[in-house]
């Protein structure tokens, strides 16, 4: 199987360079986001540009070991995917790469891995660049996901190509999460559990994997997206903790506009809370409401405010 692969390929991208405008590495650059982050080795590493396969020498991703870990690359734009290559590891433990799979889509339900499968990885050798090449996919998000066992999923490069420049625009506009790579605060920070890890583009919800926003036990707790831009929002996804303490979402307002009076808490309110389920994502969808700023606020009581992904839409 790998043998006919890497055949097909060979003379796939021969035609394809020859025949079409190919893309340039669209990984390169891209927003890169991981199940969960092993010491020094940010998702980022895996799109630096760089296929140095030392894992010493930081260019390299990787998870911790856990079950199902998985990598996604966000391209902000909608492609028709054809090719996705994958630097292994260089200095031991090539094995672990094996029966990853690559998925491909613009949904994040599952993080992306639910996306269509575009090819497995049987193996690849001790710090080798592997190209898999299929029918063209489309997609925004370009994942690694290891099912079925613990693993770290470790990336020393990925690099994905599309035919042609060809982006969709129609489906960026209506799926745009506007909340990433915006600038995020809350009233006080618990730990290490900083306002940006609600906007980190990793819906994880289990508290100590470091995905998951938290303050203190603040009377009147808040937290705050600046987009930047003013856009008229129109829905909002809140995932909260899934591993317990489920109530503290409950009563929590989103509130939406330009003013940073009460900081921002005044604005529009444009939903309320009622409970989510463990670990869950809910939209509020609203009327167009205008603004650069949404607060998430719990107005009334002392809670620990938590939020595992804000996303911000403006249809
Ligand atoms: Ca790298
Ligand atoms: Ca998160």
């Amino acid at each position: 199987m790998a043998i006919r692969v890497i055949v097909f390929l060979t003379l796939f991208t021969g035609l394809c360079i020859a025949d079409t405008k190919e893309t340039g590495n669209l990984a390169f650059g891209a927003i890169a986001v991981q199940s969960t982050t092993y010491p020094q080795s940010g998702a980022q590493n895996a799109v630096d540009g760089n296929r140095n396969s030392i894992f010493s020498r930081q260019s390299c991703s990787a998870t911790n070991a856990e079950k199902d870990p998985w990598w996604r690359a966000d391209l902000l734009e909608v492609y028709k995917i054809t090719r996705v290559s994958i630097t292994n590891r260089g200095d031991g433990f090539a094995e672990r790469i094996n029966g990853a799979q690559i998925r491909i889509g613009s949904c994040l339900e599952n993080n992306g891995n639910n996306n269509d499968l575009a090819a497995t990885v049987e193996s690849i050798p001790l710090g080798e660049t592997q190209t898999f090449a299929f029918k063209p996919i489309t997609g925004r998000y370009v994942n690694i996901f290891i099912p079925g066992r613990t693993e770290h999923l470790t990336l020393c490069e990925v690099e994905v190509f599309a035919d042609n420049y060809t982006p969709s625009y129609t489906c960026v506009l209506t799926q745009r999460n506007l909340a990433i790579g915006a600038r995020a605060v809350q009233s006080t920070t618990y730990q290490l559990t900083v306002a940006k890890n609600a906007i980190d583009g990793n819906k994880n919800s289990i508290f100590n994997l470091g995905s998951c926003s938290a303050t203190n036990w603040d009377k009147d707790p808040w937290w705050r997206v600046d987009l930047l831009e003013v856009y008229e929002v129109t829905r909002v996804s809140i995932t909260n903790r899934g591993d317990g303490f489920v109530e503290r979402i409950n009563g929590a307002q989103i509130r939406i506009g330009n003013s940073l009076e009460n900081n921002g808490n005044n604005n529009e309110l444009a939903a309320t809370v009622a409970s989510i389920p463990l670990g869950e994502t809910r939209t509020f969808a609203f009327k167009p409401i205008k603004g650069r700023f949404v607060n998430i606020f719990i107005p009334g009581r002392n809670e620990h405010l938590t939020l595992c992904e804000v996303e911000v839409f403006a249809d």
